[in-house]
């Protein structure tokens, strides 16, 4: 249980991931494989529908978790799409674990490489503390939706351990959505923090008028009537906004 720590802020889909690991290695315990338990992951901040509206900018970070023998360093490799996301920089998080970057991270048609190490001269040792590693910075370019993942690669994304390199579990970000704007709270249209009938005159205010709607409700925001998540309100949201009103509130993923 004490792995799952970290894991669990993550989100559910890792913990449970992780939970699966575990199930496994304790399986591979008893047959002799040896297999080491470790994972490397992607995660973006946690915004309403995972939406990120375009031009602003996203933070990435990598991280290491669950590890089950102390590691000297990694590398990594992240692809992303430079269609919808451009690459702004990327920053080592120093000094620990790992306070030897071993190169710069530049990104090279959608692919980042990252690698870095213990630094004997800061005193560090090989470790197994879950840690964030490396923060990406990227601008959103274009609406879509997208993922940053670990792509196949030669040599590998892996960790250094003194058994020799590890394969980590490689958890990928969730689907970011990129678009023109972001709803805040899907079928609130006077923004009081209730989705109810008195969102119903808003929201076809919303559809009707988008400008009117914007001078009477300067405060709350017009893409939450986009209750199908498509970057515009019009008619085919009707349908998504009844369900809204009737607590089946939802972005497609
Ligand atoms: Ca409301
Ligand atoms: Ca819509």
């Amino acid at each position: 249980m004490l792995r799952m720590s970290r894991c669990e802020r993550r989100g559910q889909t890792v913990a449970s991931l992780v939970l699966a690991i575990v199930t496994t290695a304790a399986a591979a315990a008893g047959d002799g494989t040896g297999r080491e338990l470790a994972v490397m992951l992607l995660t973006v901040p946690a915004t309403p529908y995972h939406c990120f509206p375009v031009g602003s900018e996203v933070r990435v970070t990598l991280a290491q978790c669950c590890l089950q023998v102390p590691v000297s360093g990694y590398q990594a490799f992240i692809q992303y799409d430079p269609n919808i996301l451009t690459f702004v920089s990327g920053e080592y998080v120093l000094p620990e674990p790992f306070g030897l970057p071993l190169m710069a991270i530049l990104a090279d048609n959608g692919l980042i490489s990252a690698a870095a190490g213990i630094n004997p001269f800061l005193g560090q040792q090989p470790t197994q503390q879950d840690a964030d590693l490396v923060v990406l910075t990227f601008q959103v370019a274009a609406s879509g939706a997208t993922q940053l993942y670990f792509p196949s690669h030669t040599p590998p994304t892996s960790f250094s351990s003194a058994q020799g390199r590890i394969i980590p579990e490689l958890v990928p970000t969730d689907v970011l959505h990129a678009h023109s704007g972001c709803p805040t709270q899907l079928g609130d249209l006077n923004c009081d923090g209730w989705v109810d009938f008195d969102d119903i005159n808003p929201f076809v205010l919303a559809l009707a008028d988008p400008a009117g709607y914007w001078t009477a409700f300067p405060d709350c925001n017009w893409y939450n009537g986009d209750c199908n998540c498509d970057e515009v309100v019009d008619f085919d949201d009707i349908n998504p906004f009844v369900a809204c009103i009737a607590g089946a509130c939802q972005c497609p993923e």
